[in-house]
């Protein structure tokens, strides 16, 4: 980093390079597929958040009431995850959004323009940080078991996909306690496939869009990661199950809700 020397910053780029990393060793993210945005307001100084712009201003497609003034680490458009993952600033930037929520530039480092989907990104931010959740990552990535499963129209209705992603290992119920939300297709980078989304946050830390990817929020990018990986992890044991010719028999209701007990979960 050049125009920043701030040790929690570069530790938090580092996480997010090594999650680049992963999803494109997972085959998650071809091309320049993916992309990934962290709240890193907390982590900057006075002085950084309020350090001169390296970008014009870009107006936001709608007013982010809770963002005002908020700084953020985003992936670029059109830049791939295995070079986020090997050169981070060269395929990121941070940006910061103005004092009416209106628009944004960029502070830091390069002049990355963010990814196409900084709408919607932005609007699930906005949406938490509203509802008093402490979020901070938005991770979105297309785990090709997963979107396999989205194919299937059985598997789009509500929880279905979920609870059986669940009934393949217990880790999986651990790990994602809330299940797996699906929104129905919409073209990708829109506001609408933003609203979609946004209505399933209350109930899930993890959604699918349908014949799409995947996409997962919560306050470590880690986190946000091994819940996609461990939903993966179930979706191939299922198609594993599939491909020896047998539908796999899951765990029962009784000992699903025997863990759910034993772990405290929701
Ligand atoms: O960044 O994955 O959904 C490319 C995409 C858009
Ligand atoms: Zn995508």
């Amino acid at each position: 980093m050049k125009r920043m020397k701030n040790d929690r910053l570069e530790s938090q780029i580092a996480q997010v390079a090594e999650v680049a990393g992963y999803l494109w060793q997972r085959g998650w993210a071809e091309r320049n597929g993916g992309n990934i945005s962290v709240n890193v307001t907390d982590l900057l100084t006075e002085s950084e958040k309020a350090l001169p712009a390296i970008s014009e201003s870009y107006a936001l497609p709608k007013t982010m009431k809770w963002l005002k003034g908020n700084c953020f680490l985003v992936t670029g458009t059109n830049r791939r995850m295995r070079y986020v993952a090997s050169q981070p600033m060269e395929n990121m930037a941070i940006i910061r959004i103005d004092n009416a929520g209106d628009t944004y530039e960029i502070i830091a480092d390069n002049p990355v323009r963010p990814t196409s989907e900084l709408p919607s990104h932005l609007s699930m931010h906005d949406y938490l940080k509203g509802q008093g959740i402490d979020n901070k990552v938005v991770l979105h990535t297309h785990p090709t078991d997963l979107v396999a499963m989205t194919h299937y129209r059985p598997f789009l209705q509500p929880d279905v996909l979920g609870k059986l992603l669940w009934s393949m290992i217990p880790e999986t119920r651990v790990i994602v306690p809330k299940g797996l939300g699906i929104v129905p297709y919409e073209l990708p980078g829109s506001m609408a496939l933003a609203d979609a989304t946004i209505q399933l946050l209350d109930r899930y830390d993890v959604v699918m869009w349908e014949k799409h990817g995947a996409l997962a929020v919560g306050s470590d990018v880690i986190e946000c990661f091994d819940m996609i990986d461990t939903l993966s992890k179930s979706a191939q044991i299922y198609l594993q199950a599939r491909a020896m010719g047998f539908e796999p028999e899951g765990m029962t209701e009784a000992q699903s809700e025997e863990l759910r007990k034993a772990f405290h979960l929701c």
